[in-house]
């Protein structure tokens, strides 16, 4: 079964490659053995993390990229984690027309997964979805994820440009800094710049980001206006991305990620090998033991940990 998938992901198949997403999702030792048999397709795809407060327009601009992109001649997959709307979005009805039109180009996948319900582990999950994409010949991976937990950024720091995109109203810079954006950002698209306010969240923005200190082998992130719903600013984004995309590659930076995500990849598949084989029926038993007694009876935390570990 394992080689008819791989023959049709690397056809491209539709069929295929949904069939190898479930494997992926419902962590199955297949998955695994796909994931070794299709690695030396990977290496080609270009990642762009989408990220930004709920209804900031970031499935509105993903929309706008893939026709951009499209136009180019290139393949888009988008994984789309957790979205708070539906992928097509409260959009008004001409952007649903324009946006499901994509649904019907055999060189565009949609794919959404959700952060409820998963046992943790999901940053890793849509990684390997990615691989499952790039190894289809996609050649650009689009991640979409609402910039708020651990799991988004997770998600977010394993693409190689980030876009986060703001819009007037969340123009309160605290609440931007404080939401990690400002860190994980290559790219900041002020989005719905049709709206009062955009000039000046541009104006903060710039000053921030030139306070930042300037070292030769640092992307200084940019900053772009942009009108998802009309389609303005999209080419400009693209440019910047692909500016970006020649910053890290002339500058090693490119290399390093690719490095760091390959050593983050292994080290989360042994963590999860040894935590899976760690928390025995048993084990979990004897933790929950000690949880019945008082707390000042209880073992201290490092004699049950270490009790724990020689047996
Ligand atoms: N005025 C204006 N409205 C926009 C723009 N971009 C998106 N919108 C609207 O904003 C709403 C939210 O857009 P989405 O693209 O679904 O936003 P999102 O960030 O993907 O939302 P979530 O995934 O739910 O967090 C929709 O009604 C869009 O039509 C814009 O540039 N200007
Ligand atoms: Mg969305």
């Amino acid at each position: 079964m394992l080689p008819e998938l791989i023959q049709g992901i690397r056809g491209q198949s539709r069929l295929s490659i949904s069939q190898a997403i479930s494997l992926i999702e419902n962590s199955s030792e297949e998955g695994a053995k796909l994931l070794s048999e299709i690695f030396n397709d990977t290496g080609n795809a270009y990642r762009i993390g989408i990220t930004g407060p709920p209804g900031a327009g970031k499935s509105s601009l993903t929309h706008e990229l893939i026709s951009a992109f499209r136009e180019k001649d290139k393949k888009v997959a988008v994984i789309a984690v957790d979205p708070t709307s539906p992928f097509s979005g409260g959009a008004v009805l001409g952007d649903r027309i324009r946006m499901t039109s994509h649904f019907s180009d055999p060189h565009v996948f949609v794919r959404s997964m959700a952060t409820r319900g998963s046992q943790g582990g999901l940053a890793l999950k849509t990684q390997e979805v990615g691989e499952i994409f790039d190894a289809a010949g996609y050649d650009i991976i689009i991640f979409e994820t609402v910039g708020v937990g651990q799991i988004e950024l997770d998600v977010i720091q394993a693409t190689d440009s980030v876009v986060v995109v703001l819009v007037p109203e969340s123009g309160d810079d605290v609440q931007m800094l404080k939401a990690g954006l400002m860190e994980i950002g290559n790219i900041f698209a002020i989005n719905k710049a049709d709206r009062p306010g955009a000039n000046k969240l541009a104006i903060t923005l710039k000053n921030f980001l030139s306070t930042l200190s300037f070292e030769e082998n640092k992307w200084l992130p940019e900053v772009v206006p942009t009108v998802a719903t009309e389609g303005s600013g999209t080419n400009e984004l693209i440019e910047i991305i692909e500016k970006h995309k020649s910053f890290n590659l002339t500058h090693g930076i490119q290399k390093a990620k690719i490095d760091d995500r390959y050593k983050k990849r292994v080290i989360r598949i042994i963590t999860d090998d040894l935590m899976d084989n760690f928390w025995t029926d048993n084990n979990g038993f004897k933790l929950e033991c000690e949880l019945e007694k008082k707390y000042n009876q209880r073992k201290s935390p490092y004699d049950l940990a270490k009790q724990l570990l020689v047996k």
